[in-house]
């Protein structure tokens, strides 16, 4: 495997795929499976084009769904992701040159701590997990997908929110030239999400830095993109520059765009349909073309962890 690396990684840092099959062998008969997290990832490496790159040291979480996930082609040629095209096949195809390093997340607003870091050093102090969760998309189709990621509380938390900090307001890159997709106004560039501080903080909630225990592909959002896995998909802003914490709560992309379709919580529920379509059942992605729709599951099947975040609230007017 060819991979070009940034000065600064030791090459023990990348495994080869056969290291890490051995690896992932030897963790699946139950000797290094602790409790305890595990040392930052390898993640310094420029992966070129069409390569893909093992993420070392990733925990397994009690998150993780026992379902049968669905396979990395699946997950990595079915996608949306409107800065490289509408249809479903173009962001494997228009991504496949982008390059998303070198690449900083700005973290501003109403924190301590805030300024502009390296993604390498974004994420460097968090520990790396493997959460394989249902996504359910706003258009009624499903998958199951094995997310590396880092715990979004645990970021939130080292910015030291001060007590105006309500929403955490999130932004995709926005570069016409890299993102070929922004020259059509099918969305009011840049791509825009958020959440209110109880959900980011909720231990659900990650920021995704790989699938299926490698570099997130490009398509699927590279280098850093949000997972709510309660919510419909969209809230799952990809390609993330900019995290800001706000007073109140922030514009959203498709609200903005169809303010009656799409609202800020956008939480699963097969009792809300959309205007233009049912919400209660869904089709889950490679389970072959006639292959019954499955039913759609309050908070995407994660109601017991997560309807406390929202008593009281009418999730019919707040959908
Ligand atoms: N920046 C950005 N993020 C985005 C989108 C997008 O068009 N642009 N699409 C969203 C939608 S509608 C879904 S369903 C998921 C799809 O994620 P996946 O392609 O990794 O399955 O990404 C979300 N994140
Ligand atoms: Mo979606």
């Amino acid at each position: 495997m060819l991979i070009r690396k940034a000065p600064d990684i030791l090459p023990s840092q990348i495994t080869s795929k056969s290291n890490y099959l051995n690896r992932r062998a030897f963790m699946q008969a139950g000797g290094a499976l602790g409790a305890a997290a595990i040392a930052g990832p390898a993640l310094g490496a420029m992966v070129p084009a069409g390569d893909r790159a093992k993420i070392e040291n990733v925990a397994k979480s009690r998150f993780s769904t026992g379902e049968r996930a669905n396979s990395y082609e699946d997950i990595t040629t079915y996608n949306n992701y409107y800065e490289f095209g509408t249809g479903k096949g173009d962001p494997v195809d228009n991504a496949e040159d982008f390059e998303a390093r070198p690449w900083s997340i700005t973290v501003d607003g109403e924190a301590d701590i805030t300024g502009t870091f390296d993604f390498d050093d974004f994420i460097k102090p968090f520990a790396v997990e493997e959460r394989i969760y249902r996504m359910r998309c706003v258009e009624a189709w499903s998958m199951v997908i094995p997310w590396v990621g880092i715990s979004l509380a645990d970021v939130v938390k080292r910015f030291k929110p001060n007590s105006k900090a309500k929403y955490v307001a999130f932004e995709t890159l926005e570069d016409k030239q890299r993102m070929p997709g922004q020259r059509s106004r099918v969305l009011d560039w840049p791509y825009r999400e958020g959440l209110t501080i109880a959900e980011a903080t909720h231990p659900l909630a990650i920021l995704a830095i790989g699938l299926y225990g490698e570099v997130l592909p490009n398509q699927n959002g590279a280098p850093i993109r949000l997972v709510v896995p309660w919510k419909y998909g969209f809230k799952g802003i990809k390609g993330i520059v900019r995290m800001r914490f706000v007073e109140t709560m922030p514009q959203t992309s498709w609200n903005m765009s169809a303010p009656h379709e799409y609202g800020f919580y956008a939480n699963v529920n097969p009792n809300v349909d959309h205007p233009r379509w049912s919400q209660a059942r869904e089709r889950r992605i490679g389970a072959g073309l006639f292959a019954d729709k499955i039913p759609t599951r309050m908070f995407n099947g994660y109601e017991d962890e997560v309807a406390s975040l929202y008593t009281g609230l009418d999730l019919r007017k707040n959908f």
